[in-house]
């Protein structure tokens, strides 16, 4: 995971680390090393804007620094570190605390492109809060098969979904679902969505209505860290069209680079709430900033 980011900022350490006298770092070398670096960040999915943002702050903070300390590398390592941090410091968003601490059905729509993991999602949070009473509401009323899906999981865990038919509004659907959840005393209701691309503007209009009508507590945008910059462009459009409180980002089991949160935190300015890491009902992690900086540095603070 995330191999490509953590071989470039190994790279990029290493060459302005090197304190041998007949290596001796000139600013010249540092500004280059930066150059090279930004290249290297979007190669591993860091959007240009966010990796020009990293190799500034580092030119900032290691001015004067490199060559002249003994044993740079903390210097280093520390500048990287807190840039990295600089990018990832958004408000927070505690999606325990809004799912626990709310009166009456708490409500989250999960929204996003097509394929990038939202009913896997649904179905992997309904199982975090599995000591909750939840329901699932098959928003996804396009997609043959869609309510199928998410009737398997509803089933194997146990829980109520609400459905219409194929072709219905989505937006029904899950009033529908809300309704049910306040007259049942219901705690959570967790509703899929149609994938859509940002570029289809009935379905994003679509999507207006579903959260006019429906009311969330929390939407919540899902995409696959391997769609790259990608996902973060789409991020920033949900955001733009629709709003999101925070993203899911799924399959970082896969993603072999490892840019893809700092672009899309970056896009959406909101957090990642969590990271989907393989496809069984346990693979998803809350996003903590100190487990990516280890994943991309290889030690913590
Ligand atoms: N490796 C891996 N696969 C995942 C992860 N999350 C979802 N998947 C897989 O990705 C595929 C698509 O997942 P879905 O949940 O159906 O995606 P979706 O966004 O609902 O797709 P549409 O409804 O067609 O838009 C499935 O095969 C999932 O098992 C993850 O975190 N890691
Ligand atoms: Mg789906």
């Amino acid at each position: 995971m995330f191999e490509g980011l953590r071989g470039k900022v190994k790279s990029f350490r290493e060459t302005v680390s090197t304190t041998s006298a007949a290596r001796r770092l000139k600013e010249r070398t540092l500004d280059d090393a930066l150059d090279r670096l930004v290249l290297d960040l979007v190669e591993s999915d860091v959007a240009y804007d966010v990796a020009e943002e990293i190799a500034d702050e580092l030119g900032r903070k290691l001015e004067g620094e490199v060559g002249l300390v003994e044993g740079p590398g903390a210097a280093v390592d520390g500048a990287m570190q807190q840039a990295l941090r600089d990018v990832l410091d958004v408000d927070g968003l505690d999606v325990d605390r809004t799912v626990r601490g709310g009166e009456g059905p708490v409500h989250v729509l999960f929204v996003g492109p097509n394929g990038a993991g939202k009913t896997t999602t649904v179905a992997k949070l309904a199982r975090r809060y599995d000591d909750l009473d939840v329901v699932l509401a098959a928003g996804d009323t396009f997609r043959a098969g869609a309510s199928e899906q998410l009737g398997e999981h509803a089933e194997a865990l146990g829980v109520k979904m609400v459905q219409h038919e194929r072709g219905a509004d989505p937006a029904a659907v899950i009033y529908d679902a809300m309704e049910h959840a306040r007259a049942s005393g219901r705690d959570l209701v967790l509703s899929d969505t149609a994938g859509r691309l940002h570029t289809r503007v009935g379905l994003m209009d679509q999507l207006e209505k579903i959260k006019r009508v429906t009311e969330p507590d929390l939407v919540i945008f899902v995409d696959e860290a391997v769609a790259g910059n990608d996902a973060a462009e789409r991020s920033r459009e949900f955001r733009e069209e629709v709003g999101i409180d925070g993203s899911v980002l799924t399959k970082v089991d896969a993603d072999s680079k490892g840019g893809a949160v700092l672009s899309v935190v970056h896009a959406t300015g909101r957090p990642i709430a969590f990271v989907g890491t393989g496809q069984g009902y346990e693979d998803l992690k809350p996003f903590e900033v100190e487990w990516y900086l280890e994943e991309v540095l290889g030690a913590g603070p």
